[in-house]
């Protein structure tokens, strides 16, 4: 089945594999370097596409998600490329309204206000209802001619249920975390409800090509190492478990899975890596590098963290961090990346002095 399904896509060979390498624990020639939020505003081709087309009209058009995720593959020498896409797709498809507003950020009008709420949300077809996402995938895989590999992603469930009860960016998540307190039972149903959906999701980005997958738990910041194991853990392994398994049964090779809790203490960040049902834990840039490899051990890949905010440093101090983080991690089970997504009015020359400063070690 596995042979079929490749004869099916029938995708070019991909030439450079560091990046999986990497991930798997296998020795590579450099480092792997890849941005979060590569594709983005710091990158003129990206805000001239914006000023014709709007944020989730690029996520539902393949042609469109395509070229911008092309977009910095085309200029840097980065060595994986991301799907463009957006963490709220899921609640959109669970029946929510999501708006992108200009200089705000993703705003969900009617958010969940209390459980009774949760009788708005409906299961999707996510074959139906997110393929567009597939379609893209698919699209990008064939596109990217083999040059590097395509990673698909996904918002861990407490970071969209956050989303979901908050409607939108908040620098508390307190209507969410209160939730936690509240109505601990209904919260759990919620976040089940979206590991079911976000499995079925994670599958189907494999089967339209994704080569990798990154969970993005970029609100574990709210959650301290009690709230963390009740509410992060036991829902990001079940994602990893039971992707692994489905593949399993449909006879697709599994992917390597990069779980990003961002913020998480290092008691989280140490149960999450020392459980192995991830091969790749992505760190903040408040994790020291040295500290994180004593206490994750040496099975399992890291991956970032420079500040995106030490890329506003000229190019000699940006190339000079970015090897010397390269040197602190070392080229075995490392991927390089920034500490979260790159902010959007990042000089383009500090790009270039990041990916050189990792390709250098
Ligand atoms: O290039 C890539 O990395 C792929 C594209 C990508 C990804 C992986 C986008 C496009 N969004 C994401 C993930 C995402 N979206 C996350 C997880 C990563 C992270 O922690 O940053 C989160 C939290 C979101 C939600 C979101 N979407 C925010 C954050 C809001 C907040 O304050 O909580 C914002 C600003 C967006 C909009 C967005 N998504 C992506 C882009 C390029 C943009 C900018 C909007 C625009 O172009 O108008």
């Amino acid at each position: 089945v596995t042979k079929y399904w490749m004869a099916q896509h029938n995708f070019p060979p991909l030439k450079n594999d560091r990046f999986l390498r990497a991930a798997r624990g296998e020795d590579v020639d450099k480092i792997p370097v890849w941005i979060m939020r590569q594709a983005g505003r710091y990158l003129p081709e990206f805000r001239e596409f914006r000023t014709k087309h709007d944020f989730f009209t690029i996520c539902q058009t393949p042609e469109y998600a395509c070229e911008v995720t092309l977009q910095p593959i085309r200029r840097f020498e980065l060595d994986a490329s991301i799907i463009f896409s957006d963490i709220l797709v899921i609640p959109q498809a669970m029946g929510l309204t999501v708006e992108m507003r200009p200089g705000v950020g993703p705003v969900l009008p009617e958010p969940l206000a209390n459980p009774s709420d949760m009788s708005r949300l409906k299961r999707p077809d996510v074959e139906k209802d997110l393929g567009y996402v597939g379609k893209a995938i698919t699209l990008t895989r064939h596109s990217l001619e083999g040059k590097v590999p395509l990673i698909g992603f996904t918002g861990a469930p407490w970071t969209l249920m956050g989303y979901m009860i908050q409607g939108g960016g908040s620098s508390t998540m307190a209507q969410a975390r209160s939730w936690l307190y509240r109505y601990p039972e209904k919260s759990i149903e919620l976040l089940q409800l979206i590991t079911d959906i976000v499995i079925e999701y994670l599958v189907m980005q494999v089967k339209a090509g994704a080569q990798a997958l990154q969970i993005f738990e970029s609100h574990a910041d709210y959650l301290n190492d009690e709230l963390f194991k009740k509410y992060c853990f036991p829902f990001v392994k079940q994602i990893s478990e039971r992707v692994r398994a489905k593949l399993d049964e449909l006879k697709i090779a599994k992917v390597p899975m990069i779980v990003f809790p961002r913020g998480a203490t290092l008691n989280s960040l140490e149960l999450l890596a020392k459980d192995h049902s991830y091969e790749v834990i992505g760190v903040d840039w408040n994790v020291d590098p040295v500290e994180a490899r004593q206490r994750f051990g040496p099975d399992v890949t890291v991956q970032g963290n420079m500040d995106p905010c030490a890329m506003y440093a000229n190019e000699n101090e940006v190339f000079k961090r970015a090897k010397e983080i390269g040197e602190k991690f070392g080229k075995t089970r490392y991927i390089a990346n920034l500490g979260h997504g790159i902010l959007p009015d990042t000089p383009i020359v500090s790009v270039e002095a990041f990916i050189k400063g990792v390709h250098s070690v």
